[in-house]
């Protein structure tokens, strides 16, 4: 690739508006007419350990003006097109929210909301549990979790911790409806969509409170359609780390639904089903302290989603119990206490995967008011100054690339776009940390929480606060988040938007059954893959991929490669939250210079 951008575009306010090029020279942005809009030099050369080659970055972020583009180099080579705009990430925004509707697992997708993508009700058979022959339960529902048809408690935490946070802090982005069978019901279609999932979620738990660790069958399924599956489900055993992600996810869920109940659609009842599921939950997490971990069977093939420590799972949940009792001013010791054991055995709190939930915790405690006030400054600090050293050390990564991004090269593993943007979430709270400038603790409840719409207050709309300094820290995060999105999109040694439907060179075989299956071209658009990653892990990608491959390149657009482009429900909600926090951030500045 010669010539790497943000196939989607660049925000058309901002100046952050970065290309990537293989060879020095001058370069000119001309628009679809062909005329110039700008003309610039490459800047310094860097030797990028990412992908092995000599890059040098272009930047335009002087141009403002709307408009479809393209970037042409001094003899005539043309990059993809791209829009400069306003909330130019709207679009993929959206889709990969809505993609989710497209893993909706035991009801039939209809014509009206999935176009050609529909199928017929899926996997709508009671579930045995595992090792209790006879022993059946009902939890059809839920999303499909990837390319595969299980369903599984922890990714499920995590992608509900994901959306339900981006929205609880960056409301306004989310106000578009995506046409799902909810829309119109007066609740914003994310809250909808999450409580498909939430619905099956609470089926998964048994009457003392643990919950099932996930729903699959013994073997993955054949590339067939979803309602041609026919195997049995299982409901494989309790782990602790299923049951203390599900306490976390439905106290968060209980506070979000609870506080967006404007259009009374029956979401008190909702938070309060929530709410004692949280609870029975936490209950069992107390009589049941020692890790139950979980490894499947001897022999079956489905997602394991294995996880060697449950004290991160364990602080989650106890961070947003705390959430939930101050949110219903209660008495939040039992909760703080545990908190602070767990954060005393040093663990780390800035990540946001299935592996590692700790950053949850943090991000619990550092913007809730009610919980930073019962945790106590000393606790709120220790995880200030954690987020805070992180994005640092994310920020100085970003400076030691061509693609200006908070990625080392052992960071590319399966999956590594949940990298990318993950880390675009821990950078995105360390700027909102900033931001309240380290008040929150003495800051009173807003009512705004009460209405559902997060409306930045008069005090925070728009702002940076007083001194340079805090500004230009925020100004480094911001870039560097943006580093993140505009890799996802285009700018990377591929050549791929890692979006479905998104760029001019999106990715287009997703290991996805419904999209092997469904006998159509195109896979529904806004998901996102897997991406590069630096130690194959399927048959194809290990056959393909010379030894000793700079990581960016490890990647093939392949059906096959469950390894490299895959996609989940969590790699797209990871970087909803991102999408997210720049969609409303460009709100919030323009709506500052009105
Ligand atoms: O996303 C998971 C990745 O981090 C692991 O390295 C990989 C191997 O254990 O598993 C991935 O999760 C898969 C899950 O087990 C089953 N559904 C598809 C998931 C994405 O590949
Ligand atoms: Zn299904």
């Amino acid at each position: 690739m010669a010539m790497m951008v943000n196939q989607v575009g660049y925000e058309a306010m901002a100046c952050r508006k970065k290309a990537v090029v293989n060879r020095p020279g001058s370069y000119v942005l001309k628009n679809a007419a062909g005329a110039i809009l700008w003309q610039g030099q490459t800047g310094v050369a860097v030797s990028d350990p990412l992908c092995g080659e000599t890059l040098y970055p272009l930047d335009f972020g002087s141009v403002h003006t709307p408009g479809k583009y393209y970037l042409e180099s001094f003899d005539g080579d043309k990059s993809d097109t791209f829009t400069i705009d306003r909330d130019v990430l709207e679009g993929v925004h959206n889709a990969m929210i809505k993609a989710l509707y497209f893993q909706r697992c035991g009801c039939a997708l209809e014509e009206k909301y999935a176009g050609p993508y529909i199928h017929a009700a899926c996997h709508t058979e009671d579930s045995e549990v595992y090792g209790e022959p006879g022993h059946m339960i009902k939890a059809q529902g839920g999303w499909h979790d990837a390319g595969d048809y299980g369903r599984y408690i922890t990714p499920a935490a995590v992608t509900i911790g994901h959306l339900l946070y981006a929205y609880w802090l960056n409301t306004m982005a989310f106000k578009e409806q995506l046409s799902i069978p909810e829309s119109g019901n007066g609740m914003p279609d994310v809250l909808n969509e999450c409580r498909y999932e939430l619905e099956w979620m609470l089926k998964m738990q048994r009457e003392d409170g643990g919950v099932y660790h996930k729903l699959t069958a013994w073997s993955h399924a054949d590339f067939v359609m979803p309602e041609e599956d026919k195997d049995t489900f299982y409901a494989y055993s309790i782990s602790s780390l299923a049951t203390a992600d599900f306490c976390a996810c439905m106290a968060l869920a209980a506070r979000v639904y609870r506080g967006s109940s404007a259009s009374g659609m029956g979401e008190k009842e909702f938070s309060l089903r929530l709410e004692s599921a949280a609870r029975r939950a936490w209950k069992w997490l107390t009589e049941n302290p020692e890790p139950l971990l979980f490894t499947n069977p001897e022999g079956s093939n489905t997602g394991e989603y294995g996880d060697g420590a449950d004290a991160d799972e364990r602080l989650w949940a106890a961070a947003e119990m705390m959430t939930l009792a101050a949110w219903l001013q209660e008495d939040a010791r039992e909760y703080v206490e545990e908190l602070r054991r767990i954060l005393d055995t040093g663990l780390a709190v800035t990540d946001f995967g299935w592996t590692d939930v700790a950053g949850f915790a943090a991000m619990a405690v550092l913007t809730d008011f009610g919980a930073a006030k019962a945790a106590g400054e000393e606790t709120v600090q220790r995880f200030r100054t954690a987020v805070l050293a992180e994005a640092d050390r994310l920020a100085a990564l970003g400076e030691r690339n061509a693609f200006g991004m908070a990625m080392g090269a052992e960071d590319f593993c399966w999956g590594s776009n949940m990298v990318v943007t993950n880390r675009g979430i821990l950078l995105a709270l360390a700027c909102r940390v900033l931001e309240m400038g380290g008040r929150e603790a003495d800051r009173p409840q807003t009512e705004t929480h009460q209405t559902g719409i997060v409306q930045p207050s008069d005090e925070t709309a728009g702002m940076l606060p007083g001194d340079s300094e805090t500004a230009r820290r925020i100004a480094r995060y911001e870039e560097v988040m943006q580093a993140q999105v505009d890799y996802l999109l285009g700018k990377n040694i591929t050549g791929y938007s890692f979006v479905t439907g998104f760029g001019e060179h999106a990715y287009r075989h997703p290991h996805l059954r419904t999209t092997a299956a469904d006998g159509i071209d195109d896979p529904m658009a806004g998901w996102v893959s897997g991406g590069p990653n630096g130690k194959p892990g399927d048959e194809l990608a290990i056959k393909m991929i010379p030894a000793g491959t700079p990581p960016m390149k490890c990647y093939l657009d392949r059906e096959e490669c469950y390894s490299l482009n895959e996609m989940t429900i969590y790699w797209n909600s990871s970087a909803v939250f991102v999408t997210g926090y720049l969609r409303q951030k460009a709100w919030e500045k323009e709506k500052e210079q009105a």
